[in-house]
């Protein structure tokens, strides 16, 4: 089974069991597209490919820093990534900022990590640095 499904079955597990209320699709958050990502100056990750699917990670450009991605919500699945922010941006392949490595200049974007980057469904942290 792979992740998301386990994930999904958990959601359905908990909530037959009354823990919690099955959000509808109206009251979720929209998830975040590329124009408002890119307006505000952000880094965004998102599932799938052409900044679609799951918005999994949105982070301020205001600063350097060093983040993990959610390991239910995120890790590796990442499949397309803007960095419009006026940092680098590395992505590592496992948690705690180790493993493979793949960066992204200022202001860059990868649609599609499907093809040539060997990086898709694969971050697990990331760092933000002046470059
Ligand atoms: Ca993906
Ligand atoms: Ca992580």
């Amino acid at each position: 089974m792979s992740k998301k499904s386990v994930r999904l079955a958990l959601v359905g597990l908990l909530a037959a069991a009354g823990m919690f209320t099955v959000a509808t699709p109206a009251a979720q958050a929209a998830t975040r597209g590329y124009a408002d990502c890119n307006q505000a100056g952000q880094v965004c990750m998102w599932e799938d490919g052409g900044a679609q699917g799951d918005n999994w990670v949105t982070r301020s450009g205001a600063k350097t820093g060093k983040w993990e991605i959610p390991a239910w919500n995120g890790d590796n699945e990442i499949s397309s990534v803007l960095n419009a922010t006026k940092y680098c941006l590395t992505l590592y392949s496992n948690d705690g900022w180790t493993g493979r490595t793949l960066t992204l200049r200022p202001h860059t974007y990868l649609p599609n990590m499907k093809t040539g980057y060997n990086f898709n469904d694969d971050a697990e942290s990331y760092k933000l640095y002046s470059c």
